[in-house]
């Protein structure tokens, strides 16, 4: 008997796996996965003291106000990991590799055809030798940077088998490659504002250390500002920030929810929602300041010696500036608060221990000069003190990013594990060539040299946004080749038609991809190689971004890969292989040999065994045991300023930003004092603007209530629920539009109806669902969703619609992405007159539970 065979119960084997979506080896939601006789059966919740005892692992309670909050002894797994199974087995698998009917290396490439022409089945070796030999021709005629390597993106949370990057360390091997890097989408505008005002490399936002504590103990109200806690922690934090709004409310602390939508987390949890017109936060800002400092109701004590620049600030509020005073009045009419609730939300917090909680910041800090707000909610914080008791800016998941203790608002764990040992996937390094995300279709578009500032990494220290960059860089080429694990961009980024027409150039002569699924980028490839999961793979895993306890991981193999799917790693390695350099691409390591590695380097070795890791195949670490002394937030900032200073030029929180002063002096788009900036040269996505006459509508896009991001868009379970797809009068399932029935009325448009989005970069397809959760002249559609295209690079009926967002980055001295909070027009849709004018896009194959069917996209049929 082998030892796997021991362990079955009535024919049922148990593996864990660490199910988070975020993919870099971080992740979280560890799981239980039951198999029988090579199949996944269930998804069920880790047991942490399955295999432990409750007393050793330590768990933490929190007592506050007579009422005691416990850690839970399984792990709260969310939707998207129970369903898991779905995506596994779903039928837009790719279960070989493929090749485009009209791409010849030989003859004609026929760029034009991308996304419209079919797929043909080819072998792996033949796959793995045309990979090869199209790198080495385009390395010898333009040099290795003529590759751009998009290896980045969130995904299955993978290791060894890291789901993006693999192929960094074989270009490497090549001599060098481009890289896309992959700006710090999930933060601009802390990364481009909130960071110039109180430091907090590497990301911008507040220090974590032990707020769910302080504020239990002390908290008053919580703005949740942009913020759905019932949706966003699903992705890869799971249900714990749903319990803790639940117990926030059981102490009588208020949540206050801004947002253009009434989200799920307000459904549940809000005391009071207050409306906003997408991304006029500022606006909204400006006028509590104005409040406070004409009623006198701010900290001056705080504001005189932990800030700088207040007086620069406090003219630009009172209109000495600009000869605009920012009233509540002056701010109702951009962001459709009425005074009233301005001044009444701003009296509160003055007189109230007020924090504000985000999951990443909601989408005004990615839309149109997000660094403004970003920057301006920092300053309201400092008004009232931030770092006293009860007064911080909690972020309710993604903790312990960037393996940092005072991330983490929960009672510390005794270690944060790493996977370093282990993780074959996406590196830091930066190579010779780097282009931002944002800039990649433009810069293979465009004839000229673009430049920008920074190197745009999510992690990297504020002084690079002062240094600019150049495509191509010195001594190295232009694109020619793209080899992507990462085949979303069209339905994630900013301005996904100018990437679709970029795919198309000419100058791009080889399109690689490689993906588990037929989606999205796959459609505009010229070869596609086919990669498993998670459950198909051995593999080592930390658990370390959310929920109550850190684990370490071994990954068994739960199921064999489907069809010929095999690991990014391992795909990289066919291509390694072809070139002769296999043993340099593994180091001839074993999967064995990683696992032991990974082990080694997580820093559990001193706790456990190796023997007895590999036999319980989960460790789980402790509570730290004197968590409860850990100062909370900025309260070593508020109590000793001069000890404590931030990370920034004058150790102060600086309401004029010194060093944005000496590097963009003349920067109105970013200027030192932060403003409320409706347009300006970058963008003209504003009501206030005459673009407005033709596009009266802001959208807002939202990470996806049913989807994390590209992920997950074809899982029967959830395309059931209303909220998750509209059912056209055709019978396809259209992604939602929530429209306030105000507008509806007077566009003629009832639930169930088929809506045309639309701007002057394109138009998409969605379902209306009216509602008054969403306030009277905006539209709400959530981002991601799987890509069916009417006309490539102009119309979908997917309702992908990052296709018709901003292509202009943040502002013009940062190049973070815009991708909601812009112009749309809105329209009914005669479907059955569309159908006929775009008969091949209307009559793919498809089902509705899993949407267009594979054999949508390819010459010969599956067996
Ligand atoms: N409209 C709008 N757009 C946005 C945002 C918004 O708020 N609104 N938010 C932005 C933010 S914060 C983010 S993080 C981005 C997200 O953008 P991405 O991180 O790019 O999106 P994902 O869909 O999570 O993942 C990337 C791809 O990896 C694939 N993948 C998963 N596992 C594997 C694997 O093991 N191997 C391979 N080869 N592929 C795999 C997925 O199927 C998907 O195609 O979107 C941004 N775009
Ligand atoms: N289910 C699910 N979970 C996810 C993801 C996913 O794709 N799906 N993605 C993950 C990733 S990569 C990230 S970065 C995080 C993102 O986490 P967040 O940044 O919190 O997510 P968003 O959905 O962009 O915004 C949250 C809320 O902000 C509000 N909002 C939108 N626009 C505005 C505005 O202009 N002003 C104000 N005041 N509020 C606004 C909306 O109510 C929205 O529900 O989520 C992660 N978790
Ligand atoms: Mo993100």
């Amino acid at each position: 008997m082998t030892e796997k065979d021991t362990k079955l119960q009535n024919g049922v084997r148990t593996y864990y796996k660490n199910l988070g979506l975020c993919s870099f080896a971080f992740g979280s939601n560890s799981a239980e996965i039951d198999v029988k006789d090579g199949k996944i059966l269930r998804i069920r919740p880790l047991r942490y003291n399955r295999k432990y005892k409750t007393e050793q692992l330590r768990p933490w309670k929190i007592k506050a106000r007579g009422k005691t909050f416990e850690a839970p002894m399984k792990s709260l797994l969310s939707p998207f990991n129970y369903v898991y199974k779905k995506r596994t087995y779903s039928p837009n698998r790719i279960l070989y590799p493929m090749k485009r009917v009209d791409w010849d290396p030989e003859g004609e490439r026929n760029p034009q055809n991308r996304g419209k022409s079919k797929f043909v089945r080819i072998t792996w070796d033949e796959a793995a030798e045309l990979i090869a030999k199209e790198l080495k021709r385009v390395c010898e005629k333009y040099g290795p940077t003529s590759v751009l390597v998009q290896g980045d993106g969130h995904g299955e949370t993978k290791t060894i088998h890291g789901p993006h990057g693999c192929q960094i360390r074989l270009m490497e091997l090549l001599g060098g490659y481009t890289i896309q890097a992959r700006q710090p989408d999930s933060w601009e505008g802390w990364y481009w504002g909130a960071k110039h005002v109180w430091g907090q490399d590497p990301v911008g936002q507040g220090r974590q250390a032990n707020l769910i504590k302080d504020i239990s103990e002390n908290t008053q109200m919580i703005l949740f500002w942009g913020c759905d806690p019932e949706t966003t922690p699903l992705a890869w934090g799971g249900l714990q920030a749903s319990r803790l709004c639940f117990w926030f409310t059981e102490l009588g602390i208020k949540s206050i929810y801004i947002c253009p939508d009434l989200n799920y987390g307000a459904a549940v949890h809000a005391d009071k929602w207050i409306p906003v017109r997408p991304n006029t936060d500022a606006a909204l800002q400006l006028a509590i300041a104005y409040t406070w400092i004409t009623e006198d109701t701010y900290d001056k004590d705080y504001v005189a010696t932990h800030t700088h620049g207040f007086d620069e600030f406090k003219k630009y509020v009172l209109g000495e500036e600009d000869g605009v005073p920012k009233t509540p009045k002056w701010a109702e009419d951009i962001c459709g608060v009425p005074a009233r609730v301005i001044k009444a939300l701003a009296r509160k917090w003055a007189r109230e221990a007020t924090s504000i909680a985000h999951n990443n910041g909601g989408s005004y800090i990615r839309s149109c000069y997000a660094h403004e707000p970003g920057r301006l909610e920092v300053i309201l914080l400092g008004m009232q003190g931030l770092g006293k008791p009860g007064q911080g800016q909690l972020k309710l998941f993604e903790w312990q990013l960037f393996s940092l203790h005072d991330q983490n608002p929960m009672p510390r764990r005794e270690i944060i594990p790493s996977p370093e040992g282990a993780y074959q996937g996406f590196t830091f390094p930066v190579p010779k060539q780097f282009i931002p995300k944002t800039l990649i279709p433009k810069a293979i578009l465009s004839d000229e040299p673009i430049i920008w500032y920074g190197i745009t990494y999510a992690g990297i220290p504020k002084e690079d946004q002062f240094v600019q960059y150049k495509y191509p860089a010195e001594g190295c080429s232009e694109i020619h080749m793209i080899w992507s694990d990462s085949p979303c961009w069209s339905t994630c980024w900013n301005g996904g038609n100018m990437w679709i027409e970029a795919l198309r150039s000419p100058k791009i002569e080889c399109v690689v991809m490689q993906h588990p699924w037929m989606e999205n980028d796959c459609l505009f490839a010229d070869i596609i190689l086919p990669i498993n999961t998670k459950f198909e793979e051995e593999d080592f895993g930390v658990d370390v971004l959310g929920d109550s306890f850190n684990v370490v991981l071994y990954e068994g193999q739960c199921i064999q890969p489907l069809g010929e799917s095999k690991s990014d790693y391992e795909a990289v390695a066919e291509v390694a292989k072809k070139l002769g350099l296999y043993e340099e691409y593994t180091r001839g390591k074993s999967i064995e040999d990683l696992i032991k590695d990974g082990y080694k380097q997580s820093g559990i070795k001193d706790r456990i065994s190796y023997e007895e890791f590999r036999e319980k195949e989960y460790y789980v670490v402790p509570t730290a045991e004197d968590w409860e002394n850990d100062e909370p937030g900025f309260s070593p900032f508020y109590k000793d300023p001069e000890n404590n200073p931030l990370d920034t030029p004058t150790g102060k929180l600086e309401f004029y930003s010194v060093g944005l002063a000496e590097n963009f002096p003349d920067d109105k788009e970013r200027p030192p004092v932060p403003h409320w900036i409706p347009y300006g040269e970058t963008h003209q996505e504003s009501l206030l603007h005459p673009r407005s006459q033709k596009y009266p509508f802001l959208i807002v896009s939202n990470h996806p209530r049913w989807r994390c991001h590209a992920q997950l868009d074809d899982i029967p379970w959830f395309r059931e629920i209303p909220t998750c797809k509209v059912k056209g009068p055709d019978g396809y399932l259209y992604e939602p539009v929530w429209i306030n029935p105000v507008d509806a009325k007077a566009l003629g448009i009832k639930s169930g109806d088929v809506v045309k989005i639309y701007n002057d970069r394109g138009w998409v397809l969605g379902g209306a669902y009216v509602t008054e959760r969403i306030m009277p002249g905006v539209v709400y559609q959530d981002h991601g969703a799987r890509l069916d295209p009417i006309l490539p690079g102009e119309a979908d009926r997917g309702g992908a619609n990052n296709l018709i967002c901003p292509t202009n980055t943040t502002s013009k001295n940062c190049a973070g992405e815009v991708t909601s909070g812009y112009l749309v027009g809105v329209e009914k849709v005669d479907i059955e007159k569309m159908k006929k004018q775009y008969p091949e896009a209307f009559n793919r194959p498809y089902d509705p539970y899993y949407g267009v069917r594979f054999e949508a996209w390819i010459t010969e049929v599956k067996n």
